[in-house]
């Protein structure tokens, strides 16, 4: 198959939270691509744009990269290696090896090791094993495909039907940059982006605030496929550009995880807490207080959440996640 390989996914009213902001909300459901996030747009995208060794590919995910990765390389007959970091949920793995891919978990010893550990392993065995590198969000390629997301809204809408803004998870900020890219390429450049993290996996927050591309010392956040220590330059610029409104936002885990189960009960969709943060934009009142604040207009137009979905999920991670993440008091 020679792609694409991701889907023109829906782009569906939410009642529940056009109700809570008194403004229109759509998502762009990304939880429905084949790979279970929007990663597979860029991913599938960049692996049909460069010259693939036959002897395969290696990417380094906190799960979702992989997955698309995993996915692409089986649908291109090209064996796929995937390095997840060990606090990534035996379902994820289990799900890449379904997929057909081998899975190195890095950090065995060490519990807490995080992406940047499996990255560095990645690397190592583009050297050693002379796999082709696949990156999770630093690439040109994977903007470009991501940026697809942005062009099916316009489609959809119309490009006189500007939103208000739009509303994206950063990780490493691949999809930000993807989204920003597409946004210009519709000539919707003036339509802000609210990007949200969460507290303890908030490298893009904590370079807005420095000033500077800082990282992080350790990923605290139970939103595990947020956590990249360094965000992505082209990011960190896109940040920096006078041209395009970003506003960047946190929630905690608990907000996140709140935002996923409104979102299973409401709109019957269960999504990762990675992708709680985007929808905690809404159920949280982060958007009515940014325009409380005056640094969103009120009457907005109308929102896009993007609902960058995630496999990392089922009932009983989402169990897990309610023991572990305290309720508020
Ligand atoms: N996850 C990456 C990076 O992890 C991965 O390897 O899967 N929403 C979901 C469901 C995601 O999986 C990710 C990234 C994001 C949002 C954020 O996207 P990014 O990294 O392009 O900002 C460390």
């Amino acid at each position: 198959m020679s792609g694409p390989f991701h889907i023109n996914t829906p782009l569906v009213e939410s009642v529940g939270m056009s109700r809570r902001l008194g403004t229109t909300v759509y998502l762009k459901m990304e939880s429905s691509q084949p790979s279970g996030s929007f990663k597979i747009r860029g991913i599938g995208h960049l692996c049909q744009q460069m010259e693939m060794q036959s002897k395969g590919i290696v990417c380094s995910s906190g799960g979702n990269a992989g997955m698309a990765a995993a996915h692409v390389a089986r649908k291109m007959g090209l064996p796929a290696t995937i390095v997840v970091p060990s606090s990534s949920p035996p379902l994820v793995v289990q799900k890449l090896q379904d997929q057909g891919a081998t899975v190195k978990i890095t950090g065995e010893i060490l519990y807490l090791q995080v992406w940047d550990e499996a990255n560095t392993e990645a690397l190592r065995l583009t050297e050693t094993e002379g796999l082709t590198y696949v990156p999770p969000f630093d690439h040109p390629l994977l903007w470009e495909g991501h940026s697809t997301v942005i062009t099916e809204i316009a489609a959809s809408m119309g490009q006189k039907q500007k939103p208000g803004a739009v509303v994206v998870s950063v990780g490493g900020g691949g999809l930000l940059c993807g989204v920003a890219q597409g946004l210009r390429g519709v000539g919707w450049e003036d339509v802000p982006i609210v990007t949200m993290e969460t507290v303890g996996a908030d490298c893009f927050n904590a370079a807005v605030k420095a000033g500077t591309i800082v990282t992080l010392e350790a990923i605290t956040s139970e939103a595990k496929c947020l956590g990249a220590k360094t965000v992505c330059r082209k990011a960190f610029q896109y940040s920096q550009s006078t041209e395009q409104a970003i506003i960047s936002e946190l929630v905690t885990d608990q907000q996140a995880l709140h935002a996923v189960e409104t979102f299973l009960d409401e709109e019957r969709v269960l999504v990762e807490l990675a992708c709680g943060a985007a929808l905690a934009a809404v159920y949280s009142g982060v958007i009515q207080r940014l325009q409380d604040e005056g640094r969103l207009p009120r009457p907005l137009g109308y929102l896009v959440v993007i609902v960058c979905g995630g496999s990392s999920i089922n009932r009983e991670q989402l169990a897990n996640l309610q023991k572990k993440i305290p309720r508020p008091t």
